[in-house]
């Protein structure tokens, strides 16, 4: 995709494939399950994970842009980690609730929640979700739970939707996503005790980047998440999250799963988040892993590794392939900043009303 200097990781800014890197990600492509994620998708379902991919990074990057022209304080963005979010998202079907992290934001539009409402809580207008009162929006309309900022804590809630699916003998399932930090919290294993005791219909992706908020992971706990689904006798899948195929096929797999009675599944995504906890503490962020580490990731980014692969392989027969990835990105990218365009113009139309401060508090 079109490379954003001012706002792009250093090591994004001249991307180039990694013959190795992209060999072994071509090759991934031919395992069983991925094959048939790939056959599930088709040429259409490839097409709309390029242009989530695509919609994701586009929307943090006005955020960042945001941010540094003074608009807003502060974003959360999910830079490098867009994967795990719009792969898992394209997995699931019409009726799954989803429950994602704030850097997940992807999940919230490509559940079909429009994208405007994450630019209007962040400008905190009065005509969004919240009317402006809180940056954690969702809409159970299109299955999107509010992405609370207690970490961990909607892992009981979205086991709780898991546990109604099942009462009703619906064919739905529940998903969250969970950092590798906050499986520490109390929540997460008591969401996933109820969840396992009753094989509830849940997923819980443990998006795991080694760091939690300014602290790394200690190296020798690295193997420790991978004991999490055997402790609760559920089924335990790992995914390289910047694989966006990998990260869909676990979905995908986990999916059926549950439907078949035998939930829940934790699913361990590996990936790294080009970007500190916020934007406010990037460059201690930077401080916490090596040069190498930061160049290492960036070698299998996500959306260059697949754009690549579209390129080279799958859309290797297309004559105008470039052009076609191009056209794709092009529209997503002028969709995304009508949104934002909308969003700056809500903000001066529809101030939040200080008589709505207290409106919907029940407690
Ligand atoms: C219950 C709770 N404790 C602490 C915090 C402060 N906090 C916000 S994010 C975060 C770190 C989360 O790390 P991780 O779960 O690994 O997610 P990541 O940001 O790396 O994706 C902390 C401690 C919080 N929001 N909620
Ligand atoms: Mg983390």
């Amino acid at each position: 995709m079109k490379i954003y200097p001012a706002y792009d990781p250093p090591e994004y800014r001249d991307w180039q494939p990694d013959p190795q890197i992209m060999s072994e990600y071509a090759a991934r492509m031919e395992e069983p399950e991925i094959a048939a994620s790939l056959k599930t998708l088709g040429d259409s379902g490839l097409e709309e994970l390029y242009r989530g991919l695509i919609r994701a990074r586009i929307h943090d990057i006005t955020l960042k842009r945001w941010v540094r022209t003074g608009v807003i304080t502060k974003a959360w963005l999910g830079t490098g980690e867009e994967a795990v979010t719009v792969g898992a998202c394209h997995a699931l079907g019409e009726g799954d609730v989803v429950g994602p992290m704030i850097r997940n934001a992807a999940a919230t539009f490509e559940r079909g929640l429009p994208m405007e409402e994450s630019f209007r809580s962040y400008l905190a207008t009065g005509d969004g979700l919240t009317k402006g009162r809180d940056l954690h929006f969702g809409d159970l309309r299109h299955g999107v739970v509010a992405p609370i900022s207690h970490v961990g804590d909607l892992v009981p809630v979205c086991a709780g939707f898991a546990l109604t699916f099942q009462l009703r003998q619906e064919q739905r399932v529940a998903i969250t996503w969970v950092g590798d930090g906050s499986t520490r919290t109390g929540a997460v294993h008591e969401g996933l005790s109820l969840a396992s005791s009753r094989r509830l219909p849940l997923i819980v992706m443990v998006q795991d980047n080694a760091v939690a908020l300014g602290t790394r992971r200690d190296p020798r706990l690295d193997d420790s998440l991978r004991g999490m689904a055997a402790s609760y006798g559920v089924t335990g899948l790992e995914c390289d999250g910047n694989h966006i195929l990998d990260a869909h096929s676990c979905v995908r797999q986990a999916r059926e799963i549950c439907l078949a009675g035998e939930g829940p599944v934790v699913i361990l995504a590996r990936t790294f988040r080009f970007g500190g906890h916020a934007t406010h503490d990037e460059a201690e962020a930077r401080a916490i892993f090596s040069d190498s580490d930061f160049h290492q990731w960036a070698l299998k980014e996500p959306i260059g590794c697949y754009e690549t692969w579209l390129k080279t392989v799958h859309m290797s027969q297309v004559t105008n392939a470039d052009e076609q990835l191009a056209e794709w990105e092009s529209e997503e990218t002028s969709k995304v900043e009508v949104l934002a365009e909308n969003a700056v113009a809500s903000r001066e139309h529809y101030p939040p009303d200080p008589d709505q401060m207290l409106g919907d508090v029940f407690a």
